[in-house]
């Protein structure tokens, strides 16, 4: 068993085993900013705290603060601000080291992979389609796992940690042939049957992920699932930009357009333009990385689904 990385005595919140654990989240945070920099992608500066902020397709409780008669969200993701921000320059991409809260409900404290704040490297890419998108994370994962075992041969033997290249292309599936055969419980199972990461294309989520003009009811959409029972890594997306459709779908969901006042202004004006995107989930990396079953343990301070927390 894994002891806990919090210990009562403050000076031992560090253990020498959390250590192990942070050296490889180091290693895998440097090989992300290498990778992302040498694809002549910019790095912006997380937003924290804005009047809008992703909808989600799952229910979350909203952390909200009044400042100055305003009411201000903590992010749950960047999305709208990726989106706005890709379409005003002419940049390749952009990508941010977003902290998120999400204040998930009591349902997803067993999941072993949802913690309340835990931050993403949230990507988004102009004027690209959904396999651009996917041959860019896929070498950013490969050149993580190299850098891993290159740099971290003594953490990963401690951890008892052998670590895969997987090979590309990563195979793709659809939610849709997945459920046909393994059920509502899909990803978890089909995460059990592979022995490396693999997408999960096409489901029905927020109004800013691509409907398939081709094929209505369909969406241009994926999740890159870790193999061994690890399950979700990213999620993201091609992106609709268009005021008409988007004014549609955020309907259909049963959303205020009204909260999406200037995002749906620019969209109207024309501002925005195609993209793909999506984020992947630090600590789920270095849980992945590590084999760590439960992501309470990747990180000191760590705060699950439901519980109470002393710092
Ligand atoms: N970051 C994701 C995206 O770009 C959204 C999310 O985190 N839900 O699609």
């Amino acid at each position: 068993m894994l002891e806990s990385l919090i210990h009562s005595n403050s000076q031992n919140i560090l253990t020498s085993h959390s250590m192990l654990i942070l050296q490889i989240q180091t290693e895998a945070l440097k090989a992300i900013h290498d990778y992302l920099y040498e694809q002549n992608l910019i790095q912006l500066m997380p937003v924290m705290l804005s009047p809008i902020t992703d909808p989600l397709s799952h229910e979350t409780s909203d952390a909200k603060i009044t400042y100055f008669g305003q009411e201000l969200q903590l992010t749950k993701s960047m999305i709208f601000h990726k989106q706005l921000a890709i379409a005003s320059s002419n940049t390749k991409g952009i990508y941010i080291m977003s902290p998120n809260i999400r204040l998930e409900k009591y349902d997803k404290r067993d999941s072993g992979r949802h913690l309340i704040e835990f931050s993403q490297v949230d990507i988004e890419l102009r004027e690209v389609n959904s396999l651009k998108f996917m041959e860019l994370i896929e070498g950013l994962i490969i050149s993580v796992i190299n850098r891993v075992k290159e740099k971290c041969k003594i953490g990963l033997e401690n951890l008892g940690v052998s670590l895969r290249i997987p090979a590309r292309p990563f195979k793709i599936y659809s939610s849709e042939e997945l459920k046909k055969k393994l059920g509502e419980n899909f990803e978890k199972e089909s995460s059990l049957r592979e022995i490396d990461p693999f997408w999960i294309t096409d489901y029905y989520r927020e109004f800013y992920d691509k409907e398939d003009p081709k094929r209505p009811g369909h969406y241009l959409n994926y999740d890159l699932i870790y193999p061994e029972g690890f399950n979700e890594a990213l999620s993201g997306g091609e992106r609709d930009f268009e005021y008409k459709i988007l004014l549609r779908k955020i309907k259909e969901r049963h959303q205020n357009p009204e909260i999406f006042e200037f995002y749906l202004d620019e969209a109207k004006e024309g501002k925005l333009v195609a993209s793909a995107g999506g984020g992947l989930g630090i600590e789920r990396l270095v849980r992945f990385l590590t084999k760590i079953q439960h992501i309470r343990d990747v990180s000191p301070f760590s705060k699950v689904p439901g519980e109470h927390y002393q710092i």
